[in-house]
């Protein structure tokens, strides 16, 4: 039995799309929630952090501005991990920024009795090293330090706890298939519609971009390796040992000759013929084209890439920048579990991230 603590502190790394939105969200929690009491004691973005050598509390409702007005440079991550170390309360480190070099550190931190929150899929896809060092860092349950990272697949959606629930309880989950990036629904959706003409690619590309659906660089979401970096997350989980996200066949949409280019977007359009003849062929087909990630469980075979579904198949019915994710098991038998919902923005992600805090809150 776990002696109930009073109070838990909060240290918040990165505050941008994610990180804003979590912050607002967990200043809702800490008036709403009386026990335990939440303190939020270090606060940092890329250039910037605000914490007090006593641990007094950043207050919640303005804890972003105050960071803006007071922050100074941040601390080395050994020297963040030193600092809550010696926190009086247990602490709850959250994770939103993308960095690799924080993701390293998990194990660090865990093993100062320090847990882990994160919608960041670095270190949970990285070298299966990594991946070992943070698991056995884990504390007992009930106890902890913890990590838990449900945002860092399909962002608030309960796709990592579903898939733990399966493999725990004892189903054998034999298929994961869906449509796992938010950008690239959004992009299919609109470029091989179920009914009309999709306009050319590169159109698409650029529309996707100014409604600010894409990363900065649209490459990092057409390469599909932030595809790759979920699968590789869900085959772990599920047994399967996958060493690194380009361990297997991963489709870019991204042309050979643009890899490196400066003058990506205004080269794109030379390559509308090779995209538009995948969405005629699948057309005549009567299907159209969707961008998918699969686990074969029984195989250990793993792909990300362009497919064909029928019209009324539900990942062909996807809209906006829906994610859908199915787990094919033994006890659902042919008919998939299947969850769907919003895979992308701030406020769907940070409440993942939100409810990983809640999980652990219930513990201690
Ligand atoms: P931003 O807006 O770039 O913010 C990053 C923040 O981290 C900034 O405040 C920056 O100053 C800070 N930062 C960076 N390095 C730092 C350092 N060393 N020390 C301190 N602060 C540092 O990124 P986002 O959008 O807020 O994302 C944050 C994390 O959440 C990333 O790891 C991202 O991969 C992850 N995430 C975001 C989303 C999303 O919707 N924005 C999703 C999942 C995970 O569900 C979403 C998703 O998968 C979207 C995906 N593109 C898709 O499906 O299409």
């Amino acid at each position: 039995m776990s002696t109930r603590v009073e109070k838990v502190s909060i240290a918040v790394i990165g505050a941008g799309g994610v990180g804003s939105c979590f912050v607002t969200q967990l200043a809702s929690l800490a008036k709403s929630r009386p026990a335990p009491k939440l303190s939020l004691i270090y606060l940092a973005i890329i250039d910037r952090a605000l914490y007090h050598q006593d641990y007094a509390p950043i207050p919640f409702d303005n804890a972003l501005e105050e960071l803006d007005k007071f922050g100074f440079e941040p601390p080395s991550i050994s020297d963040i991990i030193h600092f809550l170390s010696k926190a009086p309360d247990k602490v709850v480190v959250v994770d939103n920024t993308s960095s690799q070099a924080i993701a390293e550190s998990y194990p660090a931190f865990l093993q100062k009795g320090i847990s882990i929150i994160t919608p960041n899929k670095k270190a949970f896809s990285g070298s299966k090293k990594l991946w070992e060092d943070i698991f056995s860092s884990v504390g007992p349950q009930g106890q902890g330090p913890f990590v838990y990272h449900e945002s860092s697949v399909g962002a608030g959606m309960p796709i990592i706890s579903t898939l733990n629930d399966l493999v725990e309880t004892g189903d054998r989950v034999t298929r994961i298939e869906g449509v796992f990036s938010g950008t690239m629904s959004f992009l299919f959706n609109s470029f091989s519609p179920i009914n009309g003409e999709g306009g050319s690619w590169s159109a698409n590309v650029m529309r996707a971009k100014q409604l600010g659906y894409t990363e900065p660089d649209p490459r990092d979401d057409l390469n599909g390796l932030d595809v790759a970096r979920k699968l590789t997350i869900l085959g772990r989980l599920a047994g399967m040992s996958i060493e690194s996200p380009t361990a297997f066949p991963v489709q870019s949409l991204v042309p050979q000759e643009l890899s490196a280019c400066t003058e990506f977007l205004d080269r794109l359009p030379e390559f509308d013929d090779w995209m538009d003849k995948e969405r005629k062929e699948a057309s005549k087909a009567n299907k159209v084209v969707r961008f998918v990630g699969s686990l074969d469980l029984v195989a250990q075979k793993a792909k990300v890439g362009m497919e064909w579904f029928e019209k009324s198949h539900p990942i062909a019915g996807l809209e906006g920048s829906d994610n859908i994710i199915s787990f094919y098991t033994e006890r659902y038998g042919p008919l998939p579990l299947t969850i769907r919902g919003a895979g992308a923005g701030g406020d769907v992600t940070a409440m993942g991230v939100l409810g990983d805090l809640i999980k652990i809150l219930r513990q201690i």
